[in-house]
């Protein structure tokens, strides 16, 4: 029996204060542990695929700080740049040369963009795309897909995922009817509600924003056609397809799910990975489309701090290296490794399960499935996920503390990581 005693004090004792400091304790919902239950774990530093909590506690880390850190935390070499960035700075407010830097490895590396601009979060790329959607059309309605989340913003959360969906919260207080008015929903991989969708909202509907594979209502790809049936449809309607890959982003692939899938969207959003985990967010695509935003023209968006140069510095070096040969083999190959060991778990443990993975994003639904939306992805039994989710922390894996987020890997670890992942997984689903 693996040690399943761990000590949380001064977790405990720093999250009570964090309580009475910000609302839930915590800078973003899905981090309060609501839907697995239990002390939240306050930690203290990370370095490659691992993570220490501020008892001293080690953890393998399958949250990776939501994406990001792909490279594994703290890589040298994405320290050694932010060190010598520093020293000229850390903001300045006017364009450097660093952004024409990772502006031509994310033009290069993504199919559907010819030109960018960097923000400072996924929810101000998703923002500003989807302004820019309907600038460019004249058009108003979006359709989005349940369980699919693209930030905060008011217009953006109905049936959205991750924390929204965590804690039931589909449409939010403070979100005014009229924000989301003009926001149609489908379930995820239905062709034909979106048929149907356009046919009764003809030559009004924007576009269609999606994740090309979903993260934020569990792990959830698109089935064969889904992709491309959306391009033909948008194609055919005069609408945009927009990917929003925030999550995706150089982590399904170097290209991203659209090139992974072969379908390139109109307009994509970035976020994450190119900020090599510092806040960071982009949007591109079309040039024509793009030639839209101010100061080129009138749509307006702006940031203070979009395009700073540590964040610019960490995205480059962490692009670079992942640039490396065999960087998405060696992924895929550990990751496989790691969703298809679960599935095999939790089925000789007598657990109804599904999950998988697409290079370093995997997940583990406690539904016999198959999940192709969100209505399948509720049908998974969050309180077993909960209880696994504690299991594991207390044998020093971190998993994402939610049955509707997705699982992500780095290029720090290891095969001895997944076999520790596995065994701790086998020790706790035989109790679960
Ligand atoms: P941010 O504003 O959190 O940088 O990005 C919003 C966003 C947009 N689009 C997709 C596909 C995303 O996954 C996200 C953010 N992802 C969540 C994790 N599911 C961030 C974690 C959190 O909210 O604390």
């Amino acid at each position: 029996m693996v040690n399943t005693t761990i000590k949380t004090t001064k977790s405990q004792e720093i999250f009570a204060a964090a309580q009475n400091l910000m609302p839930g304790g915590v800078s973003s919902p899905v981090r309060a542990f609501k839907s697995v239950g239990g002390q939240p774990i306050v930690f203290d530093r990370v370095k490659g695929a691992y993570i220490w909590d501020v008892d001293g506690n080690q953890y393998i880390d399958y949250v990776g700080t939501w994406g990001p850190a792909i490279c594994g935390h703290t890589h040298p070499e994405v320290i050694t740049a932010l060190h010598e960035a520093l020293e000229k700075g850390t903001s300045f407010g006017a364009p450097s040369v660093l952004e024409n830097i990772l502006a031509e490895m994310v033009i290069a590396a993504v199919p559907s963009i010819e030109m960018v601009r960097f923000v400072n979060s996924g929810t101000e790329a998703c923002m500003a795309v989807l302004r820019l959607m309907r600038a460019f059309t004249g058009r108003d309605k979006i359709i989005k897909f349940e369980g699919c989340y693209h930030g905060h913003a008011d217009m953006f959360l109905v049936k959205a995922g991750s924390g929204v969906a965590t804690l039931g919260l589909p449409d939010s207080p403070g979100v005014p009817k009229s924000a989301t008015s003009h926001t149609l929903t489908a379930p995820f991989n239905d062709l034909e509600a979106v048929k149907e969708l356009f046919e009764e909202n003809s030559d009004q509907i924007a576009g269609v924003i999606l994740e090309p594979v979903v993260g934020n209502a569990g792990f959830i790809p698109p089935d064969a056609g889904f992709l491309e049936g959306l391009r033909e449809l948008t194609q055919e309607h005069g609408a945009l397809l927009v990917f929003d890959e925030v999550m995706t982003g150089f982590r399904i692939a170097y290209g991203g799910a659209q090139e992974k899938f072969g379908v390139t969207p109109d307009l994509t959003t970035l976020g994450k990975i190119i900020g090599g985990g510092l806040p960071v967010g982009a949007y591109g695509g079309r040039r024509d489309i793009m030639s839209m935003v101010a100061p080129a023209g009138p749509v307006y968006q702006a940031g203070t701090l979009s395009g700073n140069p540590l964040a610019m510095t960490a995205g480059i070096k962490t692009l670079e290296l992942l640039q490396k040969q065999g960087t998405y083999e060696y992924l895929d190959s550990i990751t496989k490794k790691l969703a298809e060991g679960l599935l095999q778990i939790a089925h000789q443990t007598g657990h109804a399960a599904c999950g998988g993975q697409i290079s370093g994003m995997f997940g583990l639904f406690f539904t016999n499935g198959p999940v192709h939306n969100y209505e399948d992805a509720k049908k998974s039994d969050t309180a077993k996920f909960g209880r696994f989710h504690r299991g594991m922390l207390e044998r020093g894996i971190y998993l994402a503390p939610s049955q509707f987020e997705a699982g992500f890997t780095s290029i720090a670890h290891t095969e001895e990581d997944i076999e520790r992942t596995l065994t701790a997984a086998r020790d706790v689903m035989s109790t679960l």
